[in-house]
């Protein structure tokens, strides 16, 4: 039976990680920091919550880490641990800076010295292009990092090629664009749209304040992603990824489509809000995925279109259950 060890397993990714590892007989263990409410959520949401094994540690710690590593040996590791969200990289950027960047030299130095043979996989990000220094960004393209989580993701992007090059690790690091589903983090724009646009359909809410609704990003479904993760460590050789749909939206359209879906106008609801505009904006992605379709014969299987009416379905079904007070 082969093993994983992933960070970040009450998260978005990791739960649909651990399902897809599951079915195909994994035993996946998931890193999990103490916490002081319960955050098994989405774990509960697709049935697996008793079937990983939890292992205490904190990835800013490295000695946990190190304990982790050790004590299972995993075949696989997943690094998808982290302070994601962008916006709040600006009020804890040291935070952010050891969560996301320098807890990865962590994880690496974890395998070098205790399990050498564990395949590694670090969930880097097309924040890391930022500026773009290309019409369509994929592995060759500069990086420009805007905000400090994307600063201390290229750390963690850089390290892992270091320790591929360095020691031979099997370190692979896939530059995932941004992936969304009804298991996304309430902060997050499309979340944060479809939830209020089930609120404003079910009377529970009036408006919606957004705040560059001129960004335009390259949205995939977290599903589809996840199966990009688990082929990149099925490869002979590591390697880096641009993981991405080809096609980009303004958060704008991607509002459209969730009002729409529920006959409403998103003029009658949106306001802007200073409040939500960032000190450094990424105003456009959109990923080139040919090397991913060539060497792991993945390509996105969702369409915008697609996810954003699953994910106002889903919120539809929650609010709906909620009790009116
Ligand atoms: P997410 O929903 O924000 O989940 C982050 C996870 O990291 C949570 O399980 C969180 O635990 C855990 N975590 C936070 N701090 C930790 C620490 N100090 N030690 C151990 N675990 C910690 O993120 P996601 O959307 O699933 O993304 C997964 C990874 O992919 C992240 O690294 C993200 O930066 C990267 N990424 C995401 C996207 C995207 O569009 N979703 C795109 C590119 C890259 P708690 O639940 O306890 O807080
Ligand atoms: O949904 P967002 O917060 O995602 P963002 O900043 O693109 O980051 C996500 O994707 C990255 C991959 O590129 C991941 F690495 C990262 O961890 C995260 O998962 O914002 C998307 C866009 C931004 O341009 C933002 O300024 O939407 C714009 N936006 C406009 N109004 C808003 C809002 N974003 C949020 N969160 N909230 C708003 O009210």
């Amino acid at each position: 039976m082969s093993s994983a060890l992933i960070t970040g397993i009450t998260g978005q990714d990791g739960p649909y990680l651990a399902k897809l590892l599951l079915e195909k007989g994994y035993r996946v263990h998931g890193l999990t920091p103490r916490r002081s409410s319960d955050n098994l959520w989405r774990l509960r949401e697709l049935g697996i919550e008793n079937d990983v094994d939890f292992v205490n540690g904190d990835l800013a710690d490295a000695g946990s880490v190190q304990r982790a590593v050790a004590s299972v040996k995993p075949d696989e590791f997943y690094n998808l641990g982290a302070q994601s969200f962008v916006a709040a990289s600006w009020d804890q950027p040291v935070l952010t800076g050891v969560v996301d960047g320098i807890a990865v030299t962590h994880c690496l130095e974890a395998i070098r010295q205790f399990s050498p043979k564990t395949r590694f996989y670090q969930a880097s990000t097309s924040e890391m292009f930022g500026l773009i220094q290309a019409e369509k960004q994929d592995e060759k393209t500069p990086f420009y990092p805007r905000s400090p989580y994307a600063v201390a993701k290229l750390y963690g992007h850089w390290i892992t090629v270091n320790y591929r090059e360095s020691f031979g690790l099997h370190a692979s690091s896939g530059i995932l664009f941004n992936h969304e589903s009804p298991l996304r983090g309430l902060e997050f724009v499309t979340r944060k749209v479809t939830d209020a646009v089930a609120r404003i359909k079910l009377g529970r809410q009036k408006e919606l304040r957004l705040g560059n609704i001129d960004a335009k990003r390259d949205w995939g479904f977290a599903g589809d992603y996840v199966e990009a993760m688990w082929l990149m460590l099925q490869q002979d050789e590591a390697d880096d990824y641009v993981i991405a749909t080809g096609v980009t939206t303004t958060v704008r359209d991607m509002c459209r489509i969730a009002f729409g879906h529920l006959g409403l106008k998103m003029e009658d609801h949106l306001v802007i809000d200073p409040k939500f505009f960032r000190p450094a904006e990424v105003e456009v992605l959109l990923g080139n995925p040919a090397k991913a379709k060539a060497r792991l014969g993945w390509e996105a299987k969702t369409s915008l279109e697609q996810l954003i009416r699953n994910m106002v379905d889903a919120d539809m079904k929650r609010v709906s259950k909620e009790t009116s007070c």
